[in-house]
């Protein structure tokens, strides 16, 4: 059966660093709608004019925008046998947008958990190595309230099928417990 997995956590918890080394170990695409939008952005297309200044005060962008570019995407070939999705559901709203789209769309959820003052170092260690526009300090802050706020209710809303990682420690630590929680899924 297509695996079809979810990262959810909050800012800065790895989902993106491990989605991508999971994508590689799986032979499934990696889709980022955190990379798509940013990508969009830098290309000036006319949805990068619309979010460019909502992501830069760490808000999210509205649930249409994100719901279209997301269904066109898992609907491209190379997701038949499966996705990562990185970012996306990210409220209630996207998540049952994505279940009317997609009949068993979601079937592992892992969820990365790491403490606030590391998520923030780690931004912030990000903001010095490649100047993203949401990684300041403020912006960063506004993000996590916008997770706790938006984005954690997806939890209970996944219910049994989310796995809890815990995403201290390193890159690699965290990669082999997301494989041995994916195993003993
Ligand atoms: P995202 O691109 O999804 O950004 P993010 O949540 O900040 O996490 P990211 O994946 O980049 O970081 P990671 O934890 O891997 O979203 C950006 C913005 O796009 C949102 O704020 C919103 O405006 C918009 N958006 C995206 N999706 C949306 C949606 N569905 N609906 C509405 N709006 C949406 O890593 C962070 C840093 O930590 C990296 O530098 C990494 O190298 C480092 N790191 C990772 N693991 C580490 C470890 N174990 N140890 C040390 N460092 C580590």
């Amino acid at each position: 059966m297509a695996r079809r997995i979810l990262f959810l956590g909050p800012p800065g918890a790895g989902k993106g660093t491990q989605a991508a080394m999971l994508s590689r170990a799986l032979h499934i695409p990696h889709i980022s709608t955190g990379a798509m939008l940013r990508d969009a952005v830098a290309t000036g297309t006319e949805l990068g004019r619309k979010v460019e200044s909502v992501m830069a005060a760490g808000d999210l962008v509205s649930d249409d925008l994100v719901v279209a570019i997301v269904d066109e995407r898992i609907n491209q070939s190379d997701a038949n046998c499966g996705y990562l999705l990185d970012g996306f559901p990210r409220t209630i709203a996207q998540a049952e947008a994505l279940n009317d789209a997609v009949v068993n769309a979601i079937g592992t959820v892992v969820l990365l958990e790491a403490d606030t003052d590391e998520l923030v170092a780690r931004l912030l260690k990000r903001a010095e190595e490649e100047g993203r526009a949401d990684d300041n300090e403020t912006t960063i802050r506004r993000r996590l309230e916008v997770y706790h706020s938006e984005t954690e209710p997806l939890i209970d809303f996944y219910g049994d099928a989310v796995i809890r990682v815990d995403g201290m420690g390193s890159i690699e630590e965290v990669f082999a417990r997301i494989m041995l929680g994916l195993a003993a899924n």
